[in-house]
């Protein structure tokens, strides 16, 4: 732990990332601006309040708030470190496309109150360049101040690339004990941010240059989508060749060195889905393997459409309850999720036979509008629903037990309920993936 003043902080951008990464800085007693473009996300925080969904995230803004440690604000403010949180979008292209421009737009304010002495952290997840494109940017805004680069060998600001790879529902305690790549526009700007790094993260922070950073969290992503899509290539394989995928992957990972993935209706989330496609934009010949993986993933919710129906359509008149709209198990994150896809693509033919179970929603997202689908519970499901179509792993659906279910024909596409095979003699059918 470092005895020096504790430097003053601004991470700009409150989302799913920035607000735990604020809250845990300031937890380390650093003071900390938050900023956000949204007035209402800035009077939510300074009430001690949130706008996400986050394991222990209410308490710790609530404590640090109160403490005067994390305050928010809709304008930019000095500080001595700046972490930039914001999202990278694709462009409206078409092409997948990546847009970098809430990050320059970040870049830009940051450079209205930049002081020499000062750091600037890139975290957002960025296509392999885009630090050294901000460093230009601040270069052009600020020529008063020297930037890190090729010919300036002791420059006024520091700037970095620490990209975060924390994981939805344990977000504060992966950013505290996950290990970080932090890439350095040079080595020297590397050591500055992991003197501030090495303020709240317990893992091992390892520094590298800037392009390297940047490439390593897309590899990450990219390396989990293609390790996910040969599971969801296994079960389309499997269906056509008569073989329950599910028995295939557990027998073949008794396998000392093998250890596939769990197929499910696709992938979902704002990382996994998208991060992939900023390599393949980045060099196009050489990444097929990586573009086959994610059109393989994409077309694995398109099979999940196509065999859903045609049980729908066996069972005619019966109600279809589908279990789950979240991207993945147990978190109420519904963003880029193949769940909601699948079931709002139903519903959207089949109408109010169509029942959802989400106990994760409120209320039907916008998708299900006008289709006449109903939000039901899963006790309601299991009495009334005579075909079901299981999308998400909630932990509320794997304790189901066979007797409450077994009466239906069943759409396992997440094989939560192995033993639906093993009853030979019940009304119901299993799909195996
Ligand atoms: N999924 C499967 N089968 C599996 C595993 C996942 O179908 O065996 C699906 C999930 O259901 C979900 C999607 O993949 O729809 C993504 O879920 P995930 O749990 O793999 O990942 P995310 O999107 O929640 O978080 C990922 C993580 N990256 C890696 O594990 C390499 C996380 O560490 C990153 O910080 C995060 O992306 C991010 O922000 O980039």
């Amino acid at each position: 732990m470092f005895v020096d003043k504790k430097p003053a902080v601004c991470v700009i951008g409150l989302g799913y990332i920035g607000l735990p990464t604020a809250a845990t800085i300031a937890r380390a007693e650093c003071p900390v601006i938050g900023i956000d473009v949204s007035e209402k996300v800035v009077e939510t925080i300074n009430r001690g309040e949130i706008h996400i969904e986050e394991v222990d995230l209410d308490a710790l803004v609530q404590a640090v708030v109160r403490r005067g440690t994390l305050k928010a604000s809709t304008e930019m403010q000095a500080a001595d470190v700046f972490v930039i949180a914001v999202p990278t979008p694709f462009e409206h292209d078409g092409n997948h496309t990546p847009d970098t421009s809430y990050v320059m737009a970040a870049a830009k304010e940051v450079a209205g109150v930049l002081k020499a002495g000062d750091t600037i952290i890139l975290e957002s997840t960025s296509p392999v360049g885009t630090t050294e494109a901000m460093r230009d940017l601040l270069a052009d805004l600020r020529p008063d101040l020297r930037m890190p680069g090729a010919d300036q060998d002791k420059p006024d600001v520091a700037i970095a690339y620490c990209p975060e790879r924390v994981l939805p529902g344990r977000i504060l305690e992966e950013l505290t004990h996950n290990d970080r790549s932090i890439g350095g526009i040079t080595p020297r700007c590397a050591r500055k941010a992991l003197a501030f790094y090495k303020r709240f993260v317990k893992g091992a922070c390892i520094t590298t240059d800037a392009r390297s950073a940047e490439m390593t969290k897309l590899v990450e992503n990219a390396y989990r989508d293609v390790n996910i899509a040969f599971a969801n290539e296994l079960s389309m394989v499997s269906d056509a060749m008569g073989l329950d995928v599910w028995e295939v992957i557990r027998l073949a990972n008794r396998h000392p060195r093998v250890n596939i993935l769990q197929p499910g209706p696709g992938v979902g989330g704002h990382c996994i889905a998208v991060d992939p496609w900023f390599i393949v934009n980045g060099a196009p010949e050489q990444s097929r393997l990586i573009r086959t993986g994610r059109e393989v993933n994409v077309g694995k919710t398109h099979h999940v459409i196509e065999k859903a129906r045609q049980l729908i359509a066996e069972n005619e008149g019966v109600p279809v309850g589908c279990l789950g709209l979240a991207f993945k198990a147990n978190i109420d994150d519904f963003r880029e999720s193949p769940a909601l896809e699948v079931a709002a693509s139903l519903a959207r033919e089949f109408g109010e036979r169509i029942r959802i179970v989400e106990p994760y929603a409120a209320e039907l997202p916008i998708e299900f509008t006008d289709t006449g689908a109903a939000l039901i519970d899963i006790d309601t499901a299991l009495e009334t629903c005579g075909v079901l179509i299981v999308l998400v792993d909630h932990d509320l659906f794997k304790v189901v037990p066979a007797e409450e279910r077994n009466h239906a024909a069943i759409y396992d596409t997440r094989g939560i309920w192995p033993d639906a095979q093993e009853k030979p003699g019940r009304p119901g059918l299993r799909l195996a993936s």
